[in-house]
């Protein structure tokens, strides 16, 4: 072989060596469910830890890295997966509220994990209206999605499957992942759970999960609003007001049926027990109806009833939570079966937080804690140290660029999110945000929460409901159960001046431009009646 194609030879094989020898791109496994509270987490709290709700969840935190300080930037179920899909705030990216339409044209991440050679799925509830796009296998709930018997979206179409959503979701999420164990294609799996969504449904198997335990009241389950602003007062998600026995807690669901609910519920839990099949409809009926026969006898009213709905609704939410908790802990066998662990990261994390009776409440929405906060546990072996935490201020907003970040590629300009990577790394970088924005858009709505946007710090938070003009201030180290509305409070005039700069700082550094414009006094009435 003459010298030069020698040299040319002996370089390639070189190379082609140095390109074995390069570590394989790391897989990405997104399990994401729907309403599930940090608070709902043994890992995150242990108020629950008689009930231990989420062992498989927990494990997965000693495994990897918990975030503490993990937000939304706008506490409901479309904004937050469009945030997350594209990295960018709601205004840019155009889902402001439920019921708007994804625009899947734009820029996405999976978009981009394609491009640098990802195959990726997307399975489970996608509730964006417009079809999933960067995706090369898609089955999706419709809308919000059956617990039992579920319909499923898919590139050819409708199909229809017989069984409990979490498990159909994660059967068919470890289909999937069988068919890439062997292949040399990295890949990213958003396993997207409906569970725990209103209205509660839990699986067969845990309808009596529960049912000799007491679960603990939080402090706040019979605040009266006496400090907030008005909006806290007009909303419609209290346990004791607004919770149906029949819609959500599935008391005597057709004897009592009233086809004229005065309370505005939805009906979708009624609805779908209509879609049981004879043997599902005995299981929960047989799990149901001596627990319902108990209640009726007791006749019970006042705090003593709202005990009771808020027992009944916590232990459906927590059955629903316990599918979801096997679902991860299927996942995590399949990888370590399949010779997979190593080199998959894995993400546990669900759209907003959620009121678990907190404030008398159920549903999400506002930027109190509750709902504000986001679970997110990142198990990625050989980066993240195992069992750790970390105390920054982050959003779903970063998620896009961190997975970007994970594959190697390069963060778009346009991103507006950070990558998580330095911290995931256990470095803090000092130029990380002091404050985080946030923006809810979707009133008058079901629920009735005010538009609102805000700011929070490490220790502070200020929520300006604009459209009716009122505040609240609130100081998360000496009241962290935001009883105490402090903005008329002198001793925090400071503060409240810095915070309200800052707000209107982020305004314009995140680009909203939305209309933040007072109504008009007329307009304010009709909501206040
Ligand atoms: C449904 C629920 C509401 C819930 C919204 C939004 N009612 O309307 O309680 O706030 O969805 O939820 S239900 O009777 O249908 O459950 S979200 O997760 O999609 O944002
Ligand atoms: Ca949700």
């Amino acid at each position: 072989m003459p010298s030069i194609r020698r040299s040319i030879f002996v370089l390639l094989c070189l190379l082609s060596s140095l390109a074995a020898a390069e570590p394989k791109r790391p897989n990405i496994i997104f399990v994401f469910s729907d309403d599930h509270a940090p608070h709902a987490i043994g890992a995150y709290s242990d108020w629950l830890k008689d009930i231990n709700p989420t062992p498989n969840i927990d494990q997965l935190a000693r495994q990897g890295m918990l975030f503490r300080n993990s937000f939304c930037t706008n506490s409901i179920c479309g904004p937050s997966r469009a945030v997350i899909l594209t990295g960018k705030h709601s205004h840019l990216n155009g889902f402001m509220h439920n019921g708007n339409r994804f625009d899947g044209s734009q820029q996405t991440f999976p978009k981009i994990l394609q491009q640098h050679g990802y195959k990726t799925a997307m399975i489970g509830k996608w509730h964006l209206q417009s079809d999933p796009q960067g995706f090369d296998y898609w089955k999706v709930l419709p809308g919000q999605g059956d617990y039992y018997n579920p319909a499923l979206l898919t590139p050819d179409g409708k199909i229809q499957t017989q069984g409990h959503c979490t498990e159909i979701v994660t059967n068919l999420a470890l289909a999937w992942l069988k068919e890439q164990a062997t292949a040399e294609q990295p890949f990213m799996l958003m396993c997207q759970h409906k569970a725990p969504h209103r209205n509660w449904m839990p699986a067969p198997q845990h309808l009596t999960l529960y049912d000799d335990v007491t679960i603990p009241e939080p402090a706040t389950l019979f605040d009266k609003y006496e400090d907030n602003a008005n909006p806290a007062r007009y909303q419609e998600m209290e346990i004791d007001r607004h919770m149906h026995l029949v819609f959500d807690l599935f008391v005597s669901p057709e004897d009592d049926f009233d086809p004229n609910p005065k309370q505005s519920v939805d009906r979708s839990g009624f609805m779908n027990m209509k879609r049981m099949t004879a043997d599902q409809r005995r299981q929960w009926d047989e799990a149901f109806e001596p627990k319902n026969d108990a209640f009726k006898k007791a006749n019970l009213t006042g705090a003593e009833l709202v005990r009771w709905k808020y027992q009944r609704y916590m232990k459906n939410y927590l059955r629903c939570i316990k599918g979801v908790d096997d679902s991860v802990g299927r996942i995590m066998s399949f990888l370590q079966d399949n010779g997979l662990e190593d080199n998959t990261i894995v993400i546990y994390s669900s759209d907003q937080g959620f009121y678990l009776g907190d404030h008398g409440w159920y549903d999400k929405r506002w930027m109190y804690e509750e709902s504000l906060k986001m679970p997110l546990i990142v198990k990625w072996p050989g980066v993240a140290k195992a069992g750790s935490e970390d105390h920054h201020l982050v959003q779903n907003l970063d998620y896009a660029a961190t997975f970007l970040e994970m594959i190697g590629a390069t963060v778009p300009d346009d991103i507006q999110g950070r990558s998580l990577v330095p911290l995931l790394k256990g470095e803090s970088p000092s130029d990380w945000r002091q404050s985080i924005y946030y923006h809810y858009y979707e009133y008058p709505s079901v629920h009735m929460v005010a538009k609102h946007n805000g700011v929070r710090t490490d220790r502070y938070k200020l929520m300006h409901f604009y459209e009716f003009d009122e505040w609240e201030f609130y100081d998360l180290q000496n009241d962290p159960d935001e009883l105490r509305n402090e903005f008329q409070n002198p001793d925090y005039a400071n503060q409240i001046a810095n915070l309200k700069t800052e707000l209107a700082r982020l305004v314009q550094f995140y680009g909203d431009d939305s209309d933040l414009s007072e109504k008009d006094a007329a307009w304010q009435k009709q909501y206040r009646q």
